[in-house]
């Protein structure tokens, strides 16, 4: 029982997720297909006990498909989204192609439930629905909390991205670099134009007439659709670094009430989704690798901003796994607010 799922991309990193998350969260389904491009068509992958043929993706997919997981790339879903919703397929998607479409949903399921209404199963009805950019998630299941208290008035993030965030072939790239510099060989780079490991460098997104870079724009646009709140002051700079699948990032917040660190501290404790690291003594703070293949975002270094009076201003430390809850956990959670 349960509705019939497919997954769009599932040779890919987060496509591979989506199984895992599924299966940990016992999700039902009475049947699921595993679509991907020709070039991986025919593979055969095991879930859940079953064997399964990767069938290639075509407009004809989604017929009879209730839910379909989509984490191809924008262009895929550009072209195969709208077909599949016209099918009746509510479409949950992991790619920027719709995020900013006034008629499809931004939804982070702790933050925005809300932006689904009028949206279910079984009426024969498709829909496409938007999973937010991975940065923006991660930022936000942490501010949020804080802004239903206080109000964000103003909010500055520097990201440490992985490679994740690039695909698998990123994260693979990452690890062969590693091993090629440490035997003293040049570095292989294909994915980005520049040595990944043992370096960091600026988010791999275009950068625009404005300076900022692809990435950056999407936490400025999507937390002010998320939060529905056009005035909001977000600015970002995003970087990658070379840890594998873990993004972190550093939030500084200004708020229009007082907000004390220990109110904060509380609020951020029993927030659905997030977990509090934030030990002084031990010097003991969320790292990307404590919060690898974690469901948690993990939140520490909550301190009052000393350069705000009145103590309108917090700075905070957030890591949250990026294909997990980044990606494929935040677009299979909101599969379950359908069921
Ligand atoms: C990264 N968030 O970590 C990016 C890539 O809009 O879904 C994912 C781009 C997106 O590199």
């Amino acid at each position: 029982s349960g509705p019939s799922i497919a997954v769009v991309g599932v040779t890919g990193a987060v496509g591979q997720e989506f199984l895992s998350v599924l299966s940990d969260r016992d999700f039902p389904y009475r049947s699921i297909k595993m679509l991907a491009s020709k070039r991986s068509a025919g593979r055969r992958l095991t879930f859940e006990g079953n064997e399964y043929v990767v069938e290639e993706l075509t407009a004809e997919s989604f017929g009879g498909v209730d839910i379909a997981l989509f984490s191809a790339g924008g262009s895929i879903s550009k072209e195969f989204g709208p077909i599949a919703a016209e099918k009746g397929t509510i479409v949950v998607d992991n790619s920027s192609a719709f995020r900013m479409d006034e008629k499809v949903p931004l939804v982070i399921p702790e933050v925005n439930p809300e932006a689904m209404h009028g949206i279910k199963l079984g009426t024969g009805k498709g829909a496409l629905i938007a999973n937010p950019n991975c940065s923006t998630i991660i930022c936000l299941m942490a501010a949020t909390p804080l802004h239903r208290h206080a109000k964000v008035l103003r909010m500055v993030v520097s990201t440490y991205q992985a490679a994740s965030g690039a695909g698998a072939a990123a994260m693979e790239e990452l690890e062969q670099q590693t091993r090629e510099v440490l035997e003293g060989r040049p570095p292989t780079c294909k994915i980005f134009k520049q040595q990944y490991a043992f370096n960091i460098f600026s988010h791999n997104a275009s950068v625009l007439s404005n300076g900022y870079n692809e990435e950056e724009m999407k936490m400025v646009k999507e937390t002010r659709k998320i939060w529905n709140d056009k005035d909001v002051k977000v600015t970002a700079t995003c970087i990658r670094v070379p840890v594998m699948r873990a993004h972190a990032e550093s939030v500084n917040l200004q708020f229009e009430s007082p907000l004390h660190e220990d109110t904060a501290r509380d609020i951020l404790k029993n927030a659905p989704g997030v977990v509090v690291i934030d030990d002084r003594k031990a010097n003991h703070f969320p790292t990307p690798l404590e919060v690898s293949n974690k469901d948690d975002v993990a939140v520490g270094r909550i301190r009052q901003d000393l350069s705000q009076d009145g103590n309108k201003g917090l700075d905070i430390f957030v890591c949250g796994d990026q294909i997990r809850k980044g990606a494929a956990l935040n677009a299979v959670q909101i599969a379950e607010m359908l069921l």
